[in-house]
């Protein structure tokens, strides 16, 4: 029935490297193959192994004969061993090929049939993917939930030797409650000499890392048009990692750091090393290291090659078609670089989305081959048989110093297009008869200061049982332990004076850093790029006084810790209708405990800035019969699910273009719908359980 095989198919998302006939569900259930599933290696042995993992399950899962056995040729020049890339063209088309394949199975149960006859004959990362985003788009599998991938592949964030521990707590000790909490240590990647390892708890934060996997597996850059072409896709693509650069400058701030310096040279030595000291968990072997002053080379390897003068090429012709003011597309048409759809085409054309970019051979594949080239930087030729750095992987690639120096040269491409465009005019930033008279974030505690607010230490739990693969078979509990940052939670109070009719507008909530890490002011435009969004929603404003509240756990930008972190397995999952119908496909979001800045220990003082809007330039009519999104909550960097982006301004207003005043103060002064106050962020540095 139509249970039993959406429980087949999140039972497929569990112990991703063991083959499709051994236990899941903590050693519960197990699938009934048909004979021609099994592999080569088993063949012989279909009935010892068949009876071996059947002993004392509660429950068979029979699955079908597939309507047609597919050809899995095009898959075999990625070896079931070997480091699957979405940066690399030729993984990338393959997976592509096999998502067409998943998405085409006539129904439920031949998909199911599909999924588990192809597993076990296809390297696993490449299988993981594309199976999630054949789930996360076809119709009938909205209600299977996608698990976290920290928790299909621990071995890509968090230390290994914690596995070590983990199997042997978990083989010595029975019971789950009784066993020792398993340690991930706190700053493993290096010493406090390397400046960098002060950003070390942003950039190998298991949230972190996790939400940007979900989000390149939310908008895949191959496959079929359905998957891949989605509403403004590209323009999100330039947004959630210019957040991603807003964020990660303010921190560095916070931890006495001047900001990311753009890599828009790559023919200079990389002063940032990095050793990740993490596993591949296809093969056991750790991410290749990169070590100080490393010079980038042309890449010429089995699985592609790059030149960094391509690169350059590429760079050259986007940064002329941004000065012309449009891109010419393959037969020469020019396509304007305008206010509204200009930063979407350039979005799918830098990044690059080849079904979506206006002209793939002449403005080729920067982003991509920048990560690429970056990733493998130690093994350029092969000779080394050495596979990918953390850079050529989404998983992995946030650990990396140097992600943010690539993006920051990625994200300066497009600021110079936006930095091009007319300054917001003074009818497209007011909302008439809207007066904003009072701001004030506060924490939750009825005493607190207005306006201070708190960060710490905490420390928590992550499962990592559904990716241990080969540990004891009756098992979905292994805690481990780490430490991560954490916000006490706060609330917002905004007066508003409405002196026309009763209206809708939007509030746009953002903090902008006052100084630099010499507690230099900086200007506007320097502000305005670093603007960290914080949250977006819709308020009824009704004739005279209002007062909004908001509280800073619905932030339309973050998902709470638990999904962040969720754990496999039926035991995890909420019960109630609409709790569990969020926490499905709900991975994609910043996490909650990444919202606020460090801030420092001495206090540090930001803006916090709020706008309202008139709802009626932002409004946006869904088209009739999208089912409603289980998880709209982090839509600012994830959009809503087979939906249009629900705000039609740019995303970044008003900081993503050019201001017309010459401080924040004046530019809030000249505007009665906007206010701003000064924030002061706290950081005690203490550990919480
Ligand atoms: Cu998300 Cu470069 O796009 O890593």
């Amino acid at each position: 029935n139509m249970n039993t095989d959406l429980k087949a198919l999140e039972l497929l998302f569990q112990r991703p490297l063991e083959p499709v006939f051994t236990t899941r569900d903590e050693g519960k259930t197990v699938f009934d193959l048909p004979e021609n599933f099994y592999t080569d290696r088993y063949r012989n042995n279909t009935e010892e192994v068949a009876n071996r993992f059947s002993a004392n399950v509660e429950t068979r899962i029979p699955l079908r004969e597939l309507s047609s056995v597919p050809n899995l040729e095009f898959t075999k020049k990625l070896g079931r061993k070997a480091q699957f890339s979405l940066f690399n063209t030729l993984h990338r088309e393959i997976a592509s090929q096999l998502i067409t394949l998943y998405m085409g199975a006539p129904n439920l149960q031949q998909f199911v049939s599909l999924a588990a006859y192809t597993k076990d004959r296809l390297n696993p990362v490449l299988f993981q993917y594309s199976y999630a985003v054949a789930v996360a788009h076809r119709p009938d599998t909205r209600e299977v939930p996608i698990p976290n991938i920290s928790q299909v592949f621990p071995g890509n964030f968090i230390e290994p030797s914690v596995f070590q521990d983990a199997r042997q707590e978990a083989s010595v000790i029975e019971k789950s409650g009784n066993r020792a909490p398993l340690e991930i240590p706190v700053n493993y990647t290096a010493s406090d000499r390397e400046d960098e390892q002060r950003l070390a708890y942003f950039r190998e934060d298991i949230g972190v890392n996790s939400h940007h996997w979900h989000w390149h597996l939310v908008y895949p850059a191959s496959g079929p048009a359905e998957v891949i072409n989605k509403d403004r896709r590209g323009e999100l693509f330039y947004y959630m990692h210019h957040q991603i650069l807003a964020r990660y400058n303010v921190e560095r701030f916070c931890n006495n750091l001047k900001r990311v310096l753009p890599l828009n040279n790559l023919r200079e030595e990389v002063p940032e090393g990095y050793f990740p000291k993490i596993l591949s968990s296809v093969n056991n072997r750790t991410y290749p290291a990169r070590i100080s002053n490393q010079l980038l080379r042309d890449v010429d390897r089995p699985d592609g090659s790059i030149e960094i003068s391509d690169c350059e090429r590429w760079r050259d012709r986007v940064l002329g078609a941004i000065d012309q003011g449009f891109v010419e597309d393959n037969k020469g048409t020019r396509i304007p670089l305008d206010e509204k759809r200009g930063i979407d085409i350039l979005g799918n054309l830098v990044e690059a989305a080849p079904a979506l970019s206006v002209n793939t051979q002449y403005y080729g594949n920067l982003h991509n081959q920048g990560h690429n080239i970056i990733s493998f930087a130690h093994d350029p030729d092969a000779r080394h048989l050495e596979d990918f750095g953390v850079m050529g992987d989404v998983t992995t690639a946030m650990r990396d110093p140097i992600f943010y120096r690539w993006h920051g040269f990625i994200d300066g491409v497009f600021n110079k297009h936006k930095a091009l465009l007319p300054v917001y005019s003074n009818d497209e930033l007011n909302f008439n008869g809207v007066n904003v008279t009072y701001v004030e974030a506060k924490l939750g505690a009825g005493g607190a200061r207005p306006n201070t607010l708190l960060t710490y230490w905490q420390r928590s739990t992550a499962n990592l049982a559904a990716g241990l693969d080969f540990g004891p078979a009756q098992d979905d509990n292994i805690g481990a332990n780490f430490r991560h940052l954490q916000n006490a939670p706060w609330t917002y109070t905004f007066n508003v004076t409405n002196t026309g009719p009763k209206r809708t507008g939007t509030c746009r909530i953002f903090i902008c850093p006052k100084t630099d890490e010499r507690n230099q002011p900086l200007r506007l435009e320097e502000q305005r790029l670093m603007a960290i969004e914080m949250d977006k929603f819709t308020v009824e404003l009704m004739p005279g006084e209002n007062t909004v509240r908001r509280e800073s756990t619905a932030s339309s930008v973050a998902i709470p810790f638990e999904r962040s972190f969720r754990a496999v397995g039926a035991n995890y999952q909420p019960t109630a209708a609409d709790e569990l119908a969020r926490f499905r496909f709900c991975g994609c979001g910043w996490p909650q405990h990444l919202l606020l800045p460090k801030g420092k220990p001495e206090g540090m003082v930001f803006d916090l800035f709020v706008m309202f809007s008139d709802y009626a330039n932002d409004s946006v009519q869904q088209r009739s019969n999208t089912p409603n999104d289980a998880c709209s909550t982090a839509y600012s960097f994830c959009g809503l699910k087979d939906k249009l982006y629900p705000d039609r301004r740019t995303m970044g207003f008003p900081f993503d273009r050019r201001l017309p005043n010459d401080n924040l103060s004046d530019f809030v002064g000249a505007f009665s719908n906007m206010a701003k106050t000064d924030l002061t962020i706290r950081f005690n540095d203490k550990v919480v359980g």
